[in-house]
């Protein structure tokens, strides 16, 4: 099968992006946010899916087990910017869907979201992983991923994402500017992809009393069992099998699961530069990643 040709990058209010995310734009902005839409952020490859499954299943587990069996988790938790024929306008599917909340996924960062989700004071998870993880975990899908423009080699995306020449621009600025937006923003829950990895029990215990959820033991159980790694890498519905853009035999989706892989492909001399030009970008004593767990 053919891979479609890769899109460009280019400049968009001062973050790099691509077609794909910014050519629904008008529809993006104006999108008319329910008060109890469910929005869960991220910058790309922080754990999205993850996080994703874990809200579909807290909320409709029990209610909706038949379209856990048959809709792919993208139609459940659309993909907010997402505009790439033929697949429908990440708009129009979180207009079209059923359930109630709406689990709405986006990677915009703080100041592009659009503004009824503020006015709307939607609740907002925020999903942060270590850069060095990131990056990698990032690379990976680039390769494999043609609906993502042309990663080039290792070295090459290494220096991009430094300084934020990969789609959604720069990590630093949005892990920060998403971190300084909990203070003013009360309905912010922000988590980290590897406390999810510590203990995925104590971070689902958390999002409920965020979301004003009670569930039992057993319901909290069985979704720690689906969510997991291996699980969801076996999961028709959540390992993105189908997705054309994707060619999985080169690097799947789902592919370590893990916190501290970024070991296996940081050179000394990389990681040494990479810390260097970190502690320039990162002076917020507040915000700290665990580079391991
Ligand atoms: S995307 O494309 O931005 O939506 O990707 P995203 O879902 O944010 O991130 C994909 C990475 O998350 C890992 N992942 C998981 N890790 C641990 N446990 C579970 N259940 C899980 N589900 C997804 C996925 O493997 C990607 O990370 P890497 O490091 O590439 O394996």
């Amino acid at each position: 099968m053919e891979l479609p040709a890769r899109p460009k990058m280019f400049d968009f209010h001062g973050i790099s992006m691509s077609r794909n995310f910014t050519d629904n734009w008008d529809n993006v902005q104006n999108f008319k946010a329910r008060p109890d839409d469910i929005l869960i952020v991220t910058y790309p490859k922080a754990g999205t899916t993850w996080a994703g499954y874990i809200l579909d299943l807290l909320h409709f587990g029990q209610t909706c087990p038949e379209r856990q069996a048959s809709v792919p988790l993208q139609d459940r938790v659309p993909f907010l910017e997402f505009c790439k024929p033929p697949r429908p306008k990440g708009t129009d599917l979180a207009d079209q869907l059923p359930t109630t909340p709406r689990l709405i996924k986006t990677h915009l960062p703080v100041q592009l979201i659009p503004k009824s989700f503020w006015e709307q004071n939607c609740r907002i998870v925020y999903v942060a992983r270590n850069a060095k993880d990131d990056v990698v975990s990032f690379y990976h899908f680039a390769r494999m991923n043609h609906g993502l423009p042309e990663p080039g080699d290792w070295s090459t995306f290494l220096q991009d994402f430094m300084e934020g020449k990969v789609v959604f621009g720069s990590w630093y600025d949005h892990v920060n500017s998403w971190w300084e937006k909990k203070e003013s923003y009360k309905n912010l829950h922000y988590m980290f992809y590897e406390d999810m990895i510590e203990d995925t029990r104590r971070e689902i215990d958390r999002l409920c009393s965020f979301l004003g959820l009670v569930r039992s033991a057993e319901e909290k159980e069985r979704v720690i069992t689906e969510v997991k790694f291996d699980n969801m890498k076996q999961n028709k519905m959540t390992n993105n099998s189908h997705v054309q853009s994707m060619n999985q035999r080169l690097s799947p989706f789902m592919r370590k699961g893990k916190a501290g892989d970024w070991k296996n492909h940081f050179t000394v001399a990389q990681n040494e530069r990479f810390d260097e030009d970190y502690k320039q970008k990162m002076k917020n004593p507040t915000l700290q990643f665990r580079m391991e767990v």
